[in-house]
């Protein structure tokens, strides 16, 4: 008799509620749970593909560790004793600087990568840390470290009160939509123009999401920070701000007014290959919308001027009197963040606290760019990194020149991988250590919530029990932060229980924590659950902002709905100065590099990149019901480019830049502007020793192969992966 079970989708930042059918121990079906409180039923085909993902042949069931040069397939404990024998030998021979821990995208998606890596950081004592975020969204926690003194207070659109939404870079009607956590992300859109809002979108590509706007607006790739500098210009110098309430809050206004003075619309119009016009227009409705939130996603972050163009963002939310009020930019409160304080001057965000060893690159927020791994590992001396602890991450094919990575990654003296997937990344592994299918375990969204558009909890135990022979990830991470730092063999819920003793002793004494004081037998410091990630979510939640228990959720299998975004200002500031720093020292001492680009004039062609809707970065290609139709990785062009160069569609050409060139198959369309060509990433599926039978029957080109490294935005160390030169020359 099949039977259903609640799961909330990992697959993608919206966290649909899924009902799956289950047969015996298989997903046999998922449609949308139409009762869960935040999601109402909605599903897109990546969530219907739950169980295909979930029962996906390749997926590795057993460890596999490196004998004589090859990975066999072994037992947990054979695994974990070579991590032992390995691990703890070298760091004491070389020193903890050794160590190179890199964590890819899921990590943000399941309970595991959100509970242990901070762990696992501190068992090895390294600063050697990169992640997907140096490719994707570090500008935003740069430029909201710098204004509001939190890398992690990033505002997001109140997309279902607000009249007025500028979206810049973003297409989520085919990515559902990052950093702004909204299931059925397209339906959210459609309402705000049924109730008569405005939606504005920017975008080098006629997108699906701009197909649904009232204006898009297509300018230069790269050129963002300049349109948004003339936009918050245009309201300073015409009288058009309005910061309300926020004033009191705010620092800076004047030094930032004198700092935009240089980006008229007129001055910057022809660097976006806008007009001026267009420019005062958008400005304009802007500041008479009743209520407006500008957002800015991989389009606005990934490119030259990524960290000025978050900064500027959130600058005009500040503006227009629009951040921290419904219908504006506001900060979600999850369940799982510490329960408000008092306001007051905090410890504020500081940059560039070390630097990368061989390129001297300033870290971010704890990280070094994911595009200088490479040269960490290939260059001697001291603190070379010869041990790579690969966590949900495949760099081969997602940071730029992946095949000097890969020669890297062969010449480490170790590397795990805790992967589902032998893949260009993991196949480097001398022990890969694979955690279950989504339907084995439980989930519950610690990243997400904190980006959600109205506040809520939801937790799914696992739908299915774990299949014999399988370990929890979890439990895989426990065990792993004590085989590397010489604890192998100790029970792995010592790792959670050390983590609760520490936080609520900590809560307890910390003066300026509300639950500071409590006494030991209540019921906030009594946390529960039946195992120990359980445990912790339970005491996250006791120690939280709504008084929830993990029971509570238990009770409640479709969410726990904690209302709309409430304003959050000024407890939420820890800067310095205790209030919104405008115009901080690092972005003032950037902008005299965005007025050299005022000069900028549209090349002949630049690269952007493409997310399609049954994809999901690199990781999806081996699931027959997501591969096919319209999701190919082919080269976009616009017909009057094409025919200047000769280009047919269905044809071939070859594409050149910095780092390298590749051949990939050409498909004319008028969706991009002229100059700008697209190519999808996460493909490139070619290499020896890889095992995703399907992916590998139709592998693309990986686009990364273009870049070498070099160019970064340089205050967030995040790789320009968009509005980059190419050339193009047609092949036979
Ligand atoms: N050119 C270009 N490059 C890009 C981008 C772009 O737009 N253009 N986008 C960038 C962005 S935004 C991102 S986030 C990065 C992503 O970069 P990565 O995180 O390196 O890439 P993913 O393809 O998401 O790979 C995730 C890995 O996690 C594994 N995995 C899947 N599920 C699980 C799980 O439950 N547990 C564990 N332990 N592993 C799992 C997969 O098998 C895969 O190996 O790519 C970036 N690269
Ligand atoms: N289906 C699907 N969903 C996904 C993913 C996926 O791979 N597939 N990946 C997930 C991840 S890891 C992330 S980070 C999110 C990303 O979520 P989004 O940012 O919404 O996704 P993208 O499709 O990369 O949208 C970026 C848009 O920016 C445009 N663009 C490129 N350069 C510029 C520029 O210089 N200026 C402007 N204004 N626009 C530019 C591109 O044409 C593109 O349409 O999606 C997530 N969801
Ligand atoms: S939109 Fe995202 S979370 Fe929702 S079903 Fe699709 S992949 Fe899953
Ligand atoms: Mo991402």
């Amino acid at each position: 008799m099949p039977r259903t079970a609640l799961r909330i989708c990992p697959l993608c930042e919206a966290t649909c509620g899924l009902t799956l059918t289950i047969e015996g121990a298989a997903v046999t079906g998922a449609r949308g749970d139409r009762d869960d409180i935040f999601s109402r039923g909605f599903i897109c085909p990546k969530g219907a593909a739950f169980g295909a993902l979930d029962a996906d042949p390749d997926r590795l069931r057993t460890p596999l560790v490196r004998r004589d040069g090859t990975l066999q397939e072994a037992t947990w404990d054979e695994a974990f004793d070579a991590i032992a024998a390995a691990v703890p030998t070298l760091t004491e021979r070389y020193g903890p600087q050794c160590t190179g821990v890199v964590l890819g995208n899921p990590n943000t998606h399941t309970m595991a990568g959100a509970l242990y890596p901070p762990l696992l950081l501190k068992a090895l004592a390294t600063r050697n840390l990169f992640t997907a975020s140096t490719l994707d969204q570090m500008p935003k926690h740069v430029s909201s470290g710098l204004l509001f003194g939190d890398p992690f207070a990033i505002p997001v659109p109140d997309l279902d009160r607000t009249d007025f939404l500028l979206l810049i870079g973003a297409n989520p009607v085919d990515s559902n939509g990052s950093l702004c956590t909204a299931p059925d992300f397209p339906g959210r859109l459609k309402a705000l123009r049924a109730r008569g809002g405005t939606l504005v979108v920017v975008d080098p590509r006629r997108t699906r999401t701009a197909r649904l706007a009232d204006r898009h607006l297509a300018p230069r790739p790269g050129s963002d920070a300049l349109l948004l500098a003339a936009l918050a210009h245009t309201l300073l110098a015409e009288k058009l701000t309005d910061p309300g309430t926020l004033l009191e809050h705010l620092e800076g206004i004047g030094e930032l007014t004198e700092a935009l003075r240089a980006f008229t619309p007129e001055e910057v119009a022809p660097a976006c290959d806008l007009s001026a016009e267009e420019i005062r227009l958008l400005a304009r409705e802007l500041a008479a919308a009743p209520s407006a939130a500008v957002y800015g996603r991989i389009g606005s972050c990934t490119v030259e001027y990524g960290t000025l163009a978050s900064w500027l963002v959130d600058v005009l939310n500040i503006l227009t009197g629009n951040l921290d009020r419904p219908g504006g930019a506001m900060f979600p409160l999850s369940a799982t963040a510490a329960a408000p304080r008092p306001a007051g001057p905090g410890r504020g965000f500081a940059l560039g606290r070390w630097s990368s060893r061989v390129s001297g690159h300033p870290e971010a927020k704890g990280e070094l760019p994911m595009a200088a791994l490479a040269e960490e590992i290939e260059t001697p001396g001291d603190g070379q990194i010869r041990v790579v602890i690969a966590v949900a991450a495949n760099p081969v094919l997602s940071a730029p020149d992946g095949d000097r990575l890969d020669r890297a990654l062969s010449g480490l003296e170790f590397m795990v991988s805790v992967d589902p997937y032998l893949n260009e990344t993991s196949r480097h592994a001398h022990v890969v250590l694979p955690p279950p299918p989504p339907a084995q375990s439980a989930h519950f969204d610690f990243a997400f919530n904190g980006f959600a558009v109205r506040n809520q909890a939801r937790y799914s135990p696992a739908a299915i029990p774990l299949e014999a022979g399988r370990m929890d990830e979890c439990e895989i991470h426990a065990r792993l932060i004590l085989a590397v730092s010489g604890r192998h063999g100790a029970d792995p819920r010592t790792v959670d229980e050390a983590v609760i003793a520490d936080t609520l002793a900590r809560a307890a004494t910390d003066p300026r924590s509300p639950r500071s004081g409590t006494d030991p037998q209540s019921r906030v410091r009594m946390p529960a659950g039946h195992d120990g990630p359980e445990r912790r979510l339970d005491m996250m939640l006791r120690l939280g902002p709504y008084d929830l228990v993990l029971e509570d959720l238990r009770n409640a299998p479709h969410g726990v709905d904690l209302g709309p975004l409430t304003a959050r200002l000024p407890g939420l500031l820890k800067t310095r100065s205790g209030r919104i720093e405008l115009l901080p020292e690092p972005i003032a001492a950037e902008l005299p590099r965005l007025r050299e680009a005022l000069a900028d004039r549209p090349t002949a062609l630049v690269l952007v990149g493409r997310r399609h809707l049954r994809s999901n970065n690199s990781w999806m290609h081996n699931v027959p019901a997501l591969t096919g139709g319209s999701n190919r990785c082919t080269l976009q062009i616009h017909p009057d480019d094409a025919g200047r160069l000769g280009l047919a569609d269905g044809g071939r050409a070859r594409i050149t830049a910095d780092g390298g060139s590749l051949e990939v198959p050409v498909e004319v369309t008028d969706t991009l502007r002229t100059g700008v060509v697209s190519l999808p990433h996460g493909w490139g599926h070619d290499r020896q020793g890889a095992r995703l039978g399907v992916a590998a029957t139709v592998p693309g080109v990986n686009v990364n192969q273009l870049l070498d490294g070099s160019r970064l935005d340089p205050l967030s160390g995040t790789a320009v992966l968009n509005g980059f030169p190419v050339e193009l020359t047609p092949l036979p």
